[in-house]
C-alpha cells in the first residue's frame, strides 16, 4: 500500500528514513525530536550540530546511528498562529521537501510522524489532510511506501463531526453475530438445512462423457473472474490503470499481479480499494467482491464504515482510511 496510516512509536519503525519534527536549531528538543535523539543516541547530535539549522518548512538528512531506519529527515514545521500566517503551504513544504530528500537517497520505504500537530499547536484533522494531500500527490508518479505514523490513541484526526455520524452509523446497522444467542443460531440452522433439503434438486451420477471434457474447457465455462471484471470496468469509467491503482492506493506490483492473472484472488481490503477507485454503487461493489468470494456484512464494523462512505459518495480512500484507522479497524488497500 504506498500511503499507510499506522499506529506506532516512530523510533521503532523499520524503514529507509524516519522524519523528524525539528525546530530550526535541529539541536534537539521535546516530543518526537526528544525520542528519536533518545534513541538514535549521542551520534546523531554530532552530526545535527554540522547542519547550520533548519529554515522552516525545509529538512535537512542525517544518518540513523542507533535506530533500525538508515537516515533520518529533519524538518521544521510551523508553529500555528491562526492558520492566516501561511501555515499550510510551510507545512505542505515539510512533506514535499522530506520525500524529495528520501527519493534523492534512494528511499523506498518512509516514516512520517504528524508534524506540527503537538507542541507547534497545528490542529490535528488539519494536519492530517495537509499531510495526506501532500504526500499522495507525491506519490502520484512516483513508487514508494510512506507510513503517516499516529502516536496518539485518539479519535479526532478525523473530525469529531464525523467520528459522532460514523459511530452512529454503526450502531444502528451492527449485528454484533456473538451477541446473537446459540439457540437462535441453532434454530436458523436447521431452518436452512430443511430449505437445503427442499430446494436440492435429485442428482445423478454424471455420464463418462462429461467427465472427459478438458480442465480448460471447464475453465472457460468459468463465470467472469475478479480480475476480468476489475479490468472491464476500469474501461467502463474510462480510467487508466494508472489512475484506478493509484486511486486505490494499491502499488503497481500487485495491481500488474491482477492484471495478467485471471484467476487471481484478491484480498478482501484490496478487492474494496478498487470498488472505492472505481466509484461503484454499493449493489455493484457486492458484485466485485463476490468475484472475490467475498461479500459486505453487517457483522464487520469495517464494512459498515466503507458503506457509509459509498451511500454518502464519498470515494476519497484515504479519507475512509483515516475512518478505519479511527475505529481500529484494518485499512483498505494491498
Ligand atoms: N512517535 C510518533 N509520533 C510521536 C512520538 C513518537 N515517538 N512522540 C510524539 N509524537 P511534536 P511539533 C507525535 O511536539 O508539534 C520539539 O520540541 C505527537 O503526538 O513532537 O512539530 C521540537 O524540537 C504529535 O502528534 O512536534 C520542536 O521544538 C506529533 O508527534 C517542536 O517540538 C508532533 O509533535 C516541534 O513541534
Amino acid at each position: 500500500m504506498p500511503l499507510q496510516i499506522v499506529r506506532n512509536d516512530i523510533t521503532r519503525m523499520k524503514v529507509d528514513a524516519i522524519v523528524n519534527a525539528a525546530n530550526t536549531s535541529l539541536l534537539g528538543g521535546g516530543g518526537v525530536d526528544g525520542c528519536i535523539h533518545r534513541a538514535a543516541g549521542p551520534g546523531l547530535l554530532a552530526e545535527c550540530r554540522t547542519l547550520g539549522g533548519c529554515r522552516t518548512g525545509d529538512a535537512k538528512i542525517t544518518g540513523g546511528y542507533a535506530l533500525p531506519c538508515r537516515y533520518v529527515i529533519h524538518t521544521v514545521g510551523p508553529v500555528w498562529r491562526g492558520g492566516t500566517h501561511g501555515e499550510r503551504e510551510l507545512l505542505a513544504s515539510c512533506y514535499r521537501t522530506s520525500l524529495e530528500l528520501a527519493a534523492a537517497h534512494n528511499c523506498e520505504t518512509v516514516a512520517f510522524p504528524l508534524i506540527s500537530s503537538g507542541v507547534y499547536g497545528y490542529p490535528k484533522v488539519q494536519a492530517l489532510q495537509v499531510a495526506v494531500d501532500t504526500i499522495r500527490d507525491f506519490l502520484a508518479d512516483r513508487e514508494m511506501t510512506v507510513y503517516m505514523v499516529l502516536f496518539d490513541r485518539d479519535s479526532t484526526t478525523i473530525g469529531q463531526q464525523l467520528f459522532t455520524d460514523l459511530r452512529s452509523y454503526i450502531d444502528d446497522r451492527y449485528e454484533d453475530v456473538y451477541a446473537t444467542s446459540y439457540a437462535e443460531h441453532t434454530r436458523h440452522l436447521q431452518a436452512l438445512l430443511e430449505d437445503m433439503a427442499q430446494a436440492a434438486p435429485s442428482i445423478d451420477a454424471p455420464p463418462c462423457a462429461a467427465m472427459s471434457a478438458s480442465l480448460e474447457e471447464a475453465l472457460d465455462g468459468l463465470d467472469e473472474s475478479f480480475s476480468q471484471m476489475l479490468l472491464r470496468k476500469i474501461d467502463e469509467k474510462g480510467m487508466t490503470d494508472v489512475q484506478c491503482y493509484k486511486k486505490a492506493n494499491i502499488s503497481r506490483k500487485l495491481f500488474s499481479k491482477i492484471r495478467s492473472h485471471k484467476l487471481y484472488r484478491p484480498s478482501k481490503a484490496t478487492a474494496l480499494a478498487f470498488a472505492i477507485a472505481l466509484e461503484l454503487s454499493l449493489q455493484e461493489t457486492r458484485e466485485l467482491l463476490m468475484k472475490a468470494g467475498f461479500a459486505l456484512s453487517r457483522s464487520s464494523k469495517a464494512d459498515i464504515i466503507v458503506e457509509y462512505f459509498i451511500e454518502h459518495g464519498n470515494y476519497d480512500i484515504f479519507a475512509i482510511n483515516e475512518a478505519l484507522f479511527a475505529f481500529d479497524q484494518n485499512l483498505l488497500g494491498g
